[in-house]
């Protein structure tokens, strides 16, 4: 479905930008990707667009830009109506925030220095996540559907192999039904074609390390 032109200032092991990926994806939007170089230079276009952070994701909708993924990913929502990623109740999208607000505060973590330490935290974090989830197949925008929430979730779930290889621990020892919800995601179309290579993420996250003096 095309309504506009739509660019996307991304970094391919972002998981940021793969929640904007994966939305247009499930939308069916077309969209132009334009990978950005966070550590050599970022373009003048990425500058200008988002002077506040500097960061990507960048949406440009007809030369429009827009930051920050969840913020983005609500705008895709409202702006291409179909399939909905978020409840039709305000007490559902409510909700729906709450999570994504609660992923972002607790689950990311970019350089794994909390290792030593933060393993059994970040697990009891994943276990709150779980419950969330409870018997459902998916997070849910509308009902059982695929939505706002697992579209938040997943593109920090691509870094659990990475965690997982540094915290010396399996998500699906503790957390076999959150396991099961991201093989289910990877199934589909709008997520395969987006995630990466889980041991790529890992070899990103080990350049990232020594490029802080972490290793
Ligand atoms: N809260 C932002 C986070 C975006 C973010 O952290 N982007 C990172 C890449 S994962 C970035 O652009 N980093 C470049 C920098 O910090 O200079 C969002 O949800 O979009």
């Amino acid at each position: 479905m095309s309504k506009g032109d739509v660019v996307l200032l991304d970094c391919w092991v972002s998981p940021f930008c793969m929640r904007v990926k994966i939305a247009l994806n499930e939308k069916g939007v077309e969209y132009k990707h334009r990978e950005e170089d966070l550590f050599g230079g970022k373009s003048e276009l990425l500058l200008n667009s988002n002077p506040i952070h500097k960061k990507v994701p960048v949406l440009l909708h007809d030369g429009k830009p827009l930051s920050e993924s969840t913020i983005i990913v609500g705008y895709i929502d409202e702006t291409w109506a179909s399939p909905p990623l978020l409840p039709s109740c305000a007490y559902g999208r409510a909700k729906a925030r709450f999570w994504a607000d609660f992923i972002d505060k607790k689950i990311w973590r970019t350089n794994g220095e909390e290792r030593e330490v933060g393993t059994r935290d970040f697990i009891e974090t994943l276990k709150q996540l779980e419950e969330a989830l409870g018997e459902r197949n998916y997070f849910g925008g509308e009902g059982d559907a695929f939505g706002f929430v697992d579209i938040i979730a997943v593109g920090m779930a691509s870094w659990f192999h990475a965690y997982e290889k540094f915290g010396g621990f399996k998500v699906e020892d503790h957390c076999p039904k959150l396991s099961a919800w991201l093989k289910r995601c990877k199934q589909r179309e709008s997520v395969r074609k987006v995630l990466p290579d889980p041991e790529k993420v890992y070899e990103f996250l080990l350049m990232f390390r020594k490029m802080q003096g972490l290793d």
